[in-house]
């Protein structure tokens, strides 16, 4: 990789993925995009930026020739219950981008990193260490998507040579800029309201286990796959990977270590809930760890004191 482009750069994992990759690559070598305009507030943080809507083949090309691009980290996407409320939406994003993104790729020989998700699966998929090759037949549009997607990136690589890889995210916890429109976004909301208020009402039933990541793995996730040797890699699109896996309860009793007295509350959004109940518990992700040295930092104590410190001082709290 020597001449990076994000896609989705201003959302969650794009926000700080420009600057992971900025650190090892070099800022003027990683070229942050987005449908959404840069607020004036932090388009000094930004670095280089260039508008891109992904359903506009003509834009992706025109910044692909630009800067010179041999590598993109296409993120734009609608997430789950964001998918749910406009599926014509979710197809036409998630894939007609993608599709472009690709069919540019092919032109220009660029290799592709596209985040597939535990969406992938479905209720007839086996729960607990959910292998890495098993059923995949979800019933969200997001999930329905992320299937397609895999697979078009597989056909890519193997019908054109383009050097596509992917790996199956869960919920991603981070604290640079908020999720939105996911089914795993309360274990991000639960800490701002932990802090700010002391308590939160949470969207998912407390037992609802889902796996999740926090975001320095992540990112290390994306990285360390597209810097791994093309020979090693066998299921390419897309490997699952997790870091751990909890239920709102016990995201809540963790915090509670911090703040005794903080308060959970539940008020179940059935759409929501159906999406989560539909997704597994756990990922076995052993391909990931076996083809390219996938293991994470962080587990839910590790990952909980680290989210606490550094909110306290962006949210200018004290616990
Ligand atoms: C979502 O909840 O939709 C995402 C995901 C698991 O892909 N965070």
């Amino acid at each position: 990789m020597k001449r990076i482009l994000i896609t989705g750069a201003l959302g969650q994992i794009g926000s700080e993925l420009a600057s992971f990759l900025r650190k090892r690559y070099g800022n003027e070598n990683v070229i942050a995009s987005d449908i959404k305009h840069v607020p004036d507030e932090i388009i000094n943080q930004v670095g280089v930026f260039e508008h891109i809507d992904c359903l506009d083949a003509q834009e992706i090309c025109s910044v692909i020739n630009k800067y010179k691009i041999d590598t993109v980290f296409h993120l734009a996407a609608v997430l789950s219950a964001s998918g749910e409320k406009n599926p014509q939406l979710a197809w036409k994003v998630n894939i007609n981008g993608l599709y472009n993104v690709l069919e540019i790729a092919r032109e220009y020989k660029c290799a592709v990193f596209t985040p597939s998700s535990i969406a992938a699966f479905g209720p007839s998929t086996p729960k607990d260490k959910t292998p890495q090759e098993t059923v995949q037949r979800p019933n969200t549009i997001y999930g329905l998507t992320k299937v397609t997607g895999e697979l078009l990136c597989d056909y890519y690589y193997s019908k054109y040579g383009v050097d596509t890889r992917g790996v199956r995210f869960p919920g991603i916890i981070s604290n640079v800029a908020l999720p939105g429109g996911g089914t795993t976004d309360y274990a991000v909301e639960i800490f701002y309201e932990a802090l700010k208020n002391k308590k939160y009402t949470c969207f998912l039933n407390k037992d609802t286990y889902l796996d999740m990541m926090y975001m320095p793995d992540a990112l290390k996730a994306a990285l360390n796959l597209m810097e791994t040797d093309p020979s090693r890699l066998k299921h390419r699109n897309a490997y699952n990977v997790t870091a751990e896996s909890f239920n709102p309860e016990q995201l809540a009793r963790e915090i509670k270590k911090y703040i005794p007295d903080f308060e959970m509350n539940y008020d179940i959004d059935p759409m929501r809930q159906a999406i989560a109940d539909s997704w597994p518990n756990r990922l076995d992700d052993s391909a990931a760890r076996k083809e390219w040295g996938w293991s994470p930092d962080y587990n839910l104590e590790a990952m909980t004191k680290d989210m606490i410190e550094k909110l306290e001082v962006k949210l200018h709290v004290s616990v």
